[in-house]
Order: C-alpha cells, then sequence, then structure tokens
C-alpha cells in the first residue's frame, strides 16, 4: 500500500495581490496528477485546509473537482478531512454518493470517526476538532473535556481501533512533540499556543497524516508528520521544500517516508538592498517569470517613487516591497531619519501616515495607495471646516473605507 499525503492546499488563496487559483494553484495540480501517473500510490490522503475559505470560490471549487476527478479516473482512494479554514459540511457535499467512487470526505465531527479498510490497512478521518464539538451531547456528551488535547484523546479512546491491523490517521490540528512546538510558516492562521495536542494521543496510530501546519516536518515520531503547504504561501517559506510526501506501508512496523520532487510555477526570491541595490539586482535577472520576488529596502530614508522604479525592473514578479529592520520588533525605516517630537510636529500628515503604514504594515504604499490617501486627507480638510454637532450621528462616510482599502491585509 502506497499513498501521497498532501495537506492544505488553501485552494483560492490570494498571494498578496495575486490569485493564485488558475495559474499556480492549477500547475500544481496537474504536476501532482502526473506524479500520481509516475508513482501509482493506491491512495491520497488530503488531511484538511482543501479551500482557503469556507465559501471557496468557483475557481476552487473546479479546481478540486478536477483533483477529484482525475484522482477517480486514475482509480484511486481519496481521503479527505475539513480543516479550519474549510467549511465540513460543504467540503463533504454529497459525500455519500462519491463514496461508491472510493473518495471518502468527513464532514461534521462525530462520535464514530469515518474509517475505511484497504487490505491491511485502515484510514481513520477525524475532521478538524475543537473541545466544545467533542465535548456536545451529540458526539460525545463529555462535559469535562476542555482542552484540545483531552478532545482529541477522548475521540480517539471512543473509537474501536483493532491494533492488528495498520491503522492510519489524518488530522488537522496543531501537535506537539513532548513540548517542542513545530516550525511555522507566517502562512498559517494559528493562534500561537492555541489548540496544543501532543504527539503521544496518537500512538494507537501506525502512520499520522497531519494537516494545519504549513512547513513539513515530523513531530516526536517519524510517522507523525506534516505534509506542509503544496506551494510558497508566504516568504517564510522560502527555504523550505515543496516535495510531496510518500508513504509506503509495508507492514505495520515497516513504513517507509520518501520525499518526491515537483516542479512549480514560480518559486520565492528575495533581494535585500538599497533601492539602486535592488534595480541593479533585478536588471541582471534574466529568468524573472519564474520567481515571485520580494525586495526589502534598506535605504535609511525613504527613495521617491520606489514601487514604479521597482515595478518598471522587476515587473509583474514583484509581489511585496517591505522595509528591512535589524530588530523585528523596532520601527527602523519611519524613525531613522526624525527622532525628535518637533520634527515628527513638522512632518505632513501624509508623510506621517506613510510612516504609520509602513510600521503597521512593513510595506511601502504604492501610488494607487498615496493618492487614496491624499484623496481621503483633502476630504477629512473639507469637513473639519464644517460644523460639528456633537448630538449628530457621525454620518458613515467613504473615509472609512478608504482607511480600509489602506490598511488591507491580505485575505487569510
Ligand atoms: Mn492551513
Amino acid at each position: 500500500m502506497k499513498f501521497f499525503h498532501i495537506s492544505d492546499l488553501h485552494f483560492g488563496k490570494m498571494f498578496f495581490n495575486i490569485s493564485l487559483t488558475e495559474t499556480d494553484q492549477r500547475f500544481w495540480t496537474e504536476r501532482f496528477l502526473e506524479a500520481v501517473d509516475a508513482y501509482q500510490p493506491d491512495a491520497v490522503v488530503m488531511a484538511g485546509d482543501i479551500y482557503d475559505r469556507k465559501l471557496p470560490s468557483a475557481e476552487a471549487m473546479q479546481l478540486f473537482d478536477r483533483l477529484l476527478t482525475g484522482l477517480s479516473e486514475r482509480g484511486k482512494y481519496v481521503f479527505v478531512i475539513p480543516g479550519n479554514h474549510d467549511s465540513a459540511i460543504r467540503l463533504s457535499h454529497v459525500s455519500e454518493l462519491l463514496k461508491t467512487h472510493h473518495i471518502y470526505i468527513a464532514g461534521d465531527i462525530s462520535r464514530e470517526m469515518m474509517h475505511i479498510d484497504v487490505g491491511d490497512v485502515t484510514f481513520w478521518l477525524m475532521p478538524y476538532l475543537f473541545p466544545k464539538a467533542v465535548a456536545d451531547p451529540s458526539v460525545l456528551d463529555r462535559q469535562d473535556i476542555s482542552s484540545y488535547e483531552e478532545a482529541a484523546q477522548a475521540l480517539i479512546q471512543a473509537q474501536n481501533i483493532d491494533r492488528s491491523r495498520c491503522n492510519i490517521l489524518a488530522a488537522h490540528q496543531n501537535v506537539l512533540a513532548s513540548g517542542t512546538a513545530p516550525e511555522h510558516s507566517d502562512s498559517e492562521t494559528i493562534i500561537g499556543g492555541l489548540g496544543e495536542i501532543d504527539y503521544s494521543v496518537f500512538e494507537p496510530f501506525d502512520y499520522v497524516a497531519l494537516g494545519h501546519i504549513h512547513n513539513a516536518q515530523h513531530m516526536g515520531r517519524e510517522t507523525v508528520r506534516y505534509a506542509g503547504c503544496p506551494l510558497y504561501y508566504d516568504f517564510s517559506e522560502i527555504n523550505r521544500s515543496k516535495a510531496l510526501t510518500l508513504v509506503t506501508v509495508n507492514d505495520k512496523t515497516d513504513i517507509r517516508i520518501e520525499k518526491i520532487d515537483i516542479e512549480l510555477l514560480h518559486t520565492l526570491k528575495q533581494f535585500t538592498g538599497t533601492l539602486e541595490e535592488l534595480l541593479e539586482q533585478g536588471r541582471r535577472m534574466t529568468d524573472m517569470d519564474r520567481y515571485y520576488i520580494q525586495c526589502v529596502l534598506k535605504d535609511s530614508y525613504r527613495p521617491p517613487h520606489i514601487m514604479e522604479r521597482l515595478r518598471d525592473v522587476f515587473g509583474d514578479s514583484l509581489v511585496n516591497v517591505k522595509i528591512f529592520r535589524e530588530d523585528a520588533r523596532s520601527v527602523s525605516y519611519p524613525a531613522a531619519d526624525g527622532g525628535s517630537r518637533k520634527e515628527a510636529a513638522q512632518r505632513s500628515l501624509d508623510e506621517s501616515f506613510l510612516q504609520f503604514y509602513h510600521a503597521m504594515t512593513e510595506e511601502v504604499a504604492d501610488s494607487e495607495q498615496e493618492k487614496l490617501l491624499g484623496l481621503l486627507l483633502e476630504q477629512q480638510e473639507r469637513r473639519s471646516g464644517e460644523y460639528y454637532d456633537e448630538d449628530k450621528q457621525v454620518p458613515e462616510s467613504d473615509s472609512q473605507e478608504l482607511i480600509e482599502f489602506l490598511l488591507k491585509e491580505d485575505g487569510q
């Protein structure tokens, strides 16, 4: 028995302002199906976060459709669990029907975990769980459960696991190795320390196919493993391999893990230097199209027309510009040119705002955003001249929308 363990596909994800669905994610899906042809696994385990959102875009759903159909056409078993980004109900739509095609998608948490026997191996599907869901009267009816670890432990203990068989679990949780947290990526939306479950809880399982953490790694033992996200979803993953995890089960005690390289449409490149140095590095590049590029500015003052000049050289490959910081906590760039309060007071409002913007987002506002800021300030100036009545409800103005646009974060 051989299977690919994948997770955190996040179909529909935006990378900065770029939609990856029709480009990188579709490319990856086709290369993955080729890898399935080349390595002939019996099954594919998808350990949650299939989609980036609970309400995925039509394009993201079509891509998942392509993946499931491609695997079904190749006669593979497919095991899917919902992650915290998925809607369990929507993901498991028509799942009863799909079982006839050997596609098994777990829905909401239930007392008996969905499990499927394939030869000597049993695949167990544990949807993303949280304590309240497991404690619920409709599941275990255990009001004493308060932590994620207790919840996972109780649910596993409630299963009738035949230990003579090889048991494979798919789970989407924040797993620790005896107190050691996994190496995180900034593309995860995980609150530090929340929902930790020690790997020992999964002791009854011979292999645990984990999702949730975006960096591939094992936790505690070789066979409790995060597959990691298939594509680069953040520059913090720049040195990480995106190879596929292929698991071969010879028997219960002999499980081998191989890493299979997969071609990506883009990988990441990060340049650090002054604007002039960055432009020079860009001019020397000959294979720009293969990368998504982040520029880290080391200038001690803010050079004019940063975005325009970088775009001239890097084109659409440039996805993000940020300010270099020695210490991640200090706001070195905005503070560097004007120390005193007097100087700060003399700075114009838009200059101050742009510095605030750097400090908050670590990004340089582009000309479009600067233009919007100008409009916003103009509007505020006009409004401040108007009579202000304290009893009067402040009208919902489009200033709010502009502020939100300027401080907008990428959809996570
Ligand atoms: Mn994820």
